[in-house]
């Protein structure tokens, strides 16, 4: 037995360059540390992201107090407890907190804990991280979803779609999987700079003219995929993140256009865009309350992926009543969403006993923590959505994968998405 001998937490920043908790977990002398990302377009069942908002000192976004909850109280109650008993220090960790969404130590500060546990407890069994979680053996690694185009939140153009991405669908390889995605991204920032527009990134590291269109956008990635000789729909697929609670107005939604329009509109108008550009995954295509339109768009398509994120926010009990009520066929996995290492295993677990695809999935402000990476393969999951190819927060990602799959050798094998 690894015993935990303290916690120390501490501010640091993530890529947006706004205050984050980073937690640092020792036995004895030896220590892990992890630091917990942030979302922009969030849902609203989220756990909770505590800041210190009377603190005017960091315009409000300091998480000074959830720093001080860590070092004076978690530490104290984690301390001596076996390290390598997840599920009993996430529930103590639960339990101080107590509350349904996280509200009074903060999702932030417990997943960073919680996190950090999780790496130094395979930092002492001598084992990578990848192999601590569910899978013992046969791991596979999981396809990129590139975003190569930001819009939404993650942007100041007009583009009411928050991530057009991209899905090497040909690659047998995680590192031929990176390649292809390469040459896509380089051949549309070609594109973009011949159209006189701007090939500066958004916060995710995907491109973002300034155009507000979702047809300019899709037209300029399939002539990217064109151009580096691949076949767009087989070799490569889009798919989208929709983010719709965004977009969405007394039981309308402007997903399409700036226009607000029927959900029988806009489900028609998904279908059209589904078979023009041979889309294969939407997520969040409605908004997080509104479950029967899901439905209606679940009976109107047959192949395309359906992905809940602010649906799901990475909750059982939601993911239950998204399965009851056939909502979709893949759920986004997001830690901080749950706030526990323990709670998202559960529900990726139920995600694949039913069948659903699991993505694992960064926030839009992340950092050099490459967790995500190992939790993708450790989970057996299809995918990894981690931005673009671009910003090292994201790229950190896919180098802690190439590592990944150099040291399985021939073992490494790619994950189904079909
Ligand atoms: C999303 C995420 C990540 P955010 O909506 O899927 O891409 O964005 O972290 O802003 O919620
Ligand atoms: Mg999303």
């Amino acid at each position: 037995m690894s015993k935990i001998s303290k916690v120390v937490a501490r501010q640091v920043f993530d890529s947006r360059g706004n205050p984050t908790i980073e937690a640092e977990v020792f036995s004895k002398n030896i220590s892990s540390s992890a630091i917990c990302p942030s979302g922009a377009s969030t849902g609203t069942f989220e756990a909770f992201e505590k800041r210190d908002v009377n603190n005017k000192k960091y315009l409000g976004k300091s998480v000074l107090n959830s720093v001080s909850l860590v070092n004076k109280i978690i530490s104290k109650k984690l301390k001596n407890l076996d390290l390598h008993n997840q599920e009993k220090i996430d529930s103590i960790l639960i339990n101080l907190d107590g509350t349904k969404q996280k509200t009074k130590f903060g999702a932030n500060a417990i997943l960073s804990v919680s996190m950090a546990v999780k790496k130094l407890s395979a930092k002492l069994k001598k084992i990578p991280l990848y192999k601590a979680f569910l899978v013992k053996k046969d791991f596979k690694l999981p396809y990129p979803l590139m975003n190569i185009i930001n819009g939404g939140a993650h942007a100041d153009n007009g583009l009411r779609i928050q991530e057009f991405m991209i899905r090497p669908d040909k690659a047998k390889s995680f590192s031929e999987a990176l390649r292809i995605s390469f040459l896509v991204i380089h051949n549309l920032k070609n594109l973009i700079k011949k159209k006189g527009l701007s090939t500066s990134v958004g916060d995710e590291g995907g491109f973002a003219p300034m155009i507000n269109r979702n047809e300019d956008a899709l037209d300029l990635i399939v002539k990217a995929i064109n151009k580096s000789g691949f076949k767009n729909g087989r070799d490569v697929s889009i798919c989208l993140d929709v983010a719709a609670n965004e977009l969405f107005k007394k039981n309308l939604y402007s997903i399409h256009s700036k226009k607000f329009e029927s959900v029988e509109k806009s489900i028609k108008n998904y279908v059209k865009i589904i078979n023009k550009y041979k889309i294969k995954s939407i997520e969040d295509p409605f908004s997080e309350n509104d479950w029967l339109s899901w439905n209606r768009l679940m009976n109107s398509i047959k192949k395309t992926q359906i992905v809940g994120d602010d649906l799901y926010v990475t909750n059982l009990e939601r993911l239950k009543k998204g399965f009851l009520n056939n909502s979709s066929n893949a759920i986004l996995i997001k830690l901080n969403q749950i706030g526990t290492v323990s709670e998202t295993l559960e529900v990726i677990k139920f995600a694949q006993i039913i069948g659903y695809k699991t993505i694992i999935s960064h926030r839009s402000g992340d950092s050099e923590d490459t967790f995500i990476a190992d939790l993708a393969v450790g989970t057996n999951s299809n995918q990894i959505k981690t931005g673009s190819l671009a910003r090292s927060e994201r790229v950190a990602k896919y180098n802690q994968l190439l590592r990944i799959e150099e040291e399985l050798g021939k073992k490494a094998k790619m994950n189904k998405i079909h």
